[in-house]
């Protein structure tokens, strides 16, 4: 096979850019959050196809040729598939948001069991694997992302369709007590040892799965060790691996060193009165931990009355599946609760927290960064968790502290020098916040450099290199470029 001909195929459940309705005439939007940030600078700088929902449910419409502009500009192919309200009822709010979600991040009782959202849940699979086998030749690289899409191996092979393909799961994966809840717990076991290489966040992720594997295989055999191992169940032999995400790197901290940033962060800090800064930033979701967190400000300025008056607690909440009751519900609980800590504690001049419901330009979002004294993130369990990652790479003053929950994916490599915390803690949470408001700059600055040096060696492109290594045994520079790299490979 020539190594040049391959081509790279990201599949996932939406494309990265959006299609919206405003005042009666579609536009394209560049879509935001985890999976695009990693994924966007990769397929720029070295081609290939996404295929993913367009958000738009009217089968009819010309996707593709709204999206052929936005492609150009991409500088890689997007490819759409069409899918109905009822589809996307079905299979995105229902499956994935109201049982895989949930459970999955270990919140069992959140979740809806209803059969017809797995029935859905297969039909759009299948909608999807047919896109994939008529955009993909037998030579690509085939990488599903997330766990929308778990039976794609088990409908193209059930097609006939032979094709190299890895997956990643971006969230975390239970341990087996927590998954055996699932109804169809072995079929998505069943479809997930159909891939060559199944891809987690942490080994934790991976011993989960194989744990998983077992109870209901029994037979399964593990090969191997390290991040990478091979797994042997009836007659599938694959490989199941630990790659934990990250950033690009210097996009983030150079960003961050830009006079208009620069000034922007400054603004901010004089804004706030140059009080320490405590900054939260999240998608408005339950397993973020933000009413905890906000729980966890509040002990703090009644433990610790000496910072009353000397830190402001920022949370960002940017909008997320706002549609949804439950995310209507956890808007309206923790605006109530800012209004409650801070009708405790404001005084004339200051007011501890201040919050912003709505999504910041890449800009202000990196100068709050770069503003924040304290990176506060506590999820009550993430995959990764970037939010983390992309404070550290702001932190170009090197004198930040990251406070970090020992359920967030990004614990397995930050652990060491994150100060971490018990999310659900919230008296550990306080001290901790305390304690570190009170470090000296040099041992801020001692963790900061460690922290920030993982960051950079292991980033978003050192991520891809390693599942693709494990893929198909080769790395970024052996796809063909099509456009100037300018991207610094670590
Ligand atoms: P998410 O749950 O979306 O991702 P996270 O990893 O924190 O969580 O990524 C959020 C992204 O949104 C960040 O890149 C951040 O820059 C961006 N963002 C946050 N606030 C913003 C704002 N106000 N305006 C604009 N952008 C903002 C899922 C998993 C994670 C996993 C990622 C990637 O749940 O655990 O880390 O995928 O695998």
């Amino acid at each position: 096979m020539e190594s040049g001909m391959q081509k790279l195929v990201v599949v996932s459940n939406r494309l990265p850019a959006a299609l919206k309705k405003d005042n009666g005439q579609w536009t394209v939007k560049a879509g935001s959050g985890g999976l695009i940030t990693a994924m966007a600078p990769v397929l720029k700088n070295r081609g290939g196809v996404w295929i993913g929902w367009s958000g738009a449910a009217d089968p009819a419409m010309d996707v593709d040729g709204l999206l052929a502009d936005f492609s150009n500009e991409a500088g890689y192919e997007l490819c759409t598939v069409p899918l109905t309200q009822d589809d996307v009822d079905g299979y995105y709010y229902g499956f994935s948001n109201e049982i895989i979600w949930p459970l999955f991040h270990d919140l069992q009782t959140r979740c809806r069991f209803y059969p017809e959202y797995w029935r859905a849940y297969l039909d759009v699979n299948f909608k999807f694997a047919e896109v994939v086998a008529r955009k993909s030749d037998q030579d690509d690289y085939i990488w599903i992302q997330d766990y929308h899409l778990m039976h794609q191996a088990f409908f193209l092979k059930s097609m006939g369709v032979k094709r190299n393909i890895g997956f990643f799961l971006h969230i975390p994966f239970p341990p087996p007590d927590i998954f055996m809840k699932l109804p169809w717990r072995r079929k998505v076991l069943q479809a997930l040892i159909d891939y060559d290489l199944v891809g987690f966040q942490t080994i934790q992720d991976r011993k989960n799965f194989v744990g998983c594997l077992q109870r209901i295989m029994p037979e399964t055999r593990v090969d191997g060790c390290g991040s990478v191992v091979t797994v042997h169940t009836g007659n599938r032999h694959f490989r199941v691996g630990a790659f934990p995400i990250s950033i690009d790197y210097n996009q983030f901290s150079d960003l961050a060193k830009q006079p208009n940033v620069v000034r922007k962060a400054f603004e901010l800090k004089e804004a706030l009165r140059h009080r320490k800064i405590i900054l939260g930033v999240d998608r408005l979701d339950y397993t973020k931990g933000i009413p905890e967190r906000i729980r966890s400000i509040q002990n703090l300025l009644r433990r610790y009355p000496d910072l009353k008056g000397r830190m402001n607690f920022v949370q960002i909440a940017v909008p997320s599946r706002e549609e949804v009751d439950e995310y209507k519900d956890l808007r309206t609980e923790i605006e109530q609760l800012v209004g409650r800590v801070n009708g405790e504690f404001s005084m004339p001049g200051w007011v501890p927290v201040h919050y912003h419901y709505r999504s910041l330009s890449h800009e202000d979002l990196v100068a709050y960064y770069a503003a924040a004294d304290i990176g506060l993130v506590t999820p009550l369990r993430d995959g990764m968790n970037l939010v983390a990652k992309e404070y550290c790479a702001c932190n170009n003053s090197e004198d930040g502290v990251l406070v970090l929950s020992e359920f967030a994916g990004a614990a397995a490599q930050l652990q060491e020098h994150a100060y971490l915390v018990n999310p659900y803690d919230m008296d550990g949470v306080a001290k901790g916040l305390h304690r570190a408001f009170h470090w000296s700059k040099e041992v801020r600055s001692h963790h900061m450099v460690h922290l920030r040096e993982q960051v950079r060696k292991n980033n978003i492109f050192w991520w891809v290199d390693s599942f693709l290594q494990a893929g198909i045994a080769k790395t970024l520079g052996d796809f063909p470029e099509i456009d100037t790299v300018h991207f610094e490979q670590v």
